[in-house]
């Protein structure tokens, strides 16, 4: 006899295959309206869901845990981040949590090296020279941009990620250099011709270029302090496609004012989606509206991991995307 269907709120809307697939397989109650949750249907959506399908709109903090019904076994984020998920209160409830790694590893690399462009050549600017009628002729000391090739780019974070950047950014003709907790597989760092730096200070005083590709956790809130910020060379250029958490956006807007630092490329904000108003109107500042897995793919991919973790957890077996693998 097969398992009983699981019930399966989403909290948002999701690709229509995903959805279809999603009614077909689970007692699936799909968000039509698509309008973020507010925190009494969060409330209301752990008291009746098995399964509870976020997004990063929704904080799954620990009290909306431990309000919790008996009957919710299991969220199922839709993203790889998770900092908007109190996992610690999840495992004491013995909730299982699940993401999806992996799928959105190349877009979300694919972006970043995009905004590394976009600021070094001011791609943004120029598109917008055009669309204003405002181009006059070439000039050949008109609106010249950073050349990118033999450039150090240091990489913060070299997970799947950052990893995927690193190859762009050889493709690119730039020096790979990386800060991670602990280096990756010398095969790895050779196939990346990639260069570690134990001392995060020290690898941002010398980069031309700064990715952020790590997760934002309680170890890297305002990883990039005033402090930091201020190790930069003024020629530097910053991008974050990973979290905004990461940096001290006041702090990065006083940079940007003060011109101790080149240019920007934001895909994360620490208060999304408020902007630091600092931040805004730079010609030297791009910034994305949260785009980095944002592909026709790779949400339908994102979707099919969200129910290959649901199908298995009702199939009664462990869903492969555990957080953390311990758990069940
Ligand atoms: C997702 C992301 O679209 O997966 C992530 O961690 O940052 C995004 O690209 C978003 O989290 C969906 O929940």
């Amino acid at each position: 006899m097969s398992n009983p269907r699981l019930k399966v709120v989403l909290t948002r809307r999701l690709p229509d295959a995903v959805e279809t697939r999603m009614r077909e397989l689970f007692d699936a109650e799909l968000n039509l309206k698509d309008v973020p949750f507010d925190r009494a249907a969060l409330e209301a959506a752990v008291q009746r869901a098995d399964v509870l399908v976020p997004t990063i709109t929704d904080e799954i903090d620990a009290s909306l845990i431990a309000g919790a019904g008996d009957q919710l076994k299991m969220i199922a984020n839709f993203g790889a981040g998770v900092d908007h998920i109190d996992i610690d209160a999840a495992v004491a409830r013995q909730i299982i949590v699940t993401n999806t790694p992996g799928v959105l590893t190349e877009d979300t690399a694919d972006l970043a090296m995009s905004l590394i462009l976009a600021v070094s050549r001011r791609i943004v600017e120029g598109a917008q020279v055009v669309a204003e009628g405002r181009f006059e002729g070439w000039t050949p000391t008109w609106m010249c941009g950073r050349k990118l090739w033999g450039k150090r780019l240091g990489i913060v974070g070299m997970g799947r990620i950052g990893q995927a950047l690193a190859r762009r950014a050889r493709a690119f003709g730039l020096q790979v250099h990386y800060h991670n907790r602990k280096p990756v597989s010398p095969r790895i760092e050779e196939e990346l011709g990639a260069t570690y730096w134990d001392d995060l200070d020290q690898m941002l005083s010398r980069m031309d270029l700064i990715s952020l590709n790590c997760p934002a956790t309680k170890d890297t809130h305002h990883l990039l302090s005033a402090e930091r910020l201020a190790r930069l060379q003024p020629h530097a250029i910053l991008v974050n496609t990973a979290r905004g958490e990461l940096i001290d956006e006041a702090a990065l807007s006083d940079a940007v004012a003060r011109r101790g630092i080149a240019g920007v490329g934001l895909d994360v904000y620490e208060h999304e989606p408020a902007i630091h108003p600092g931040l805004l109107g730079h010609p030297n500042v791009v910034l994305l509206p949260h785009l980095g897995s944002a592909t026709l793919e790779a949400r339908q991919d994102m979707g099919d991991r969200v129910i290959a973790n649901v199908m298995t957890f009702q199939n009664g077996h462990r869903p492969p995307d555990r957080v953390i693998p311990a758990m069940l």
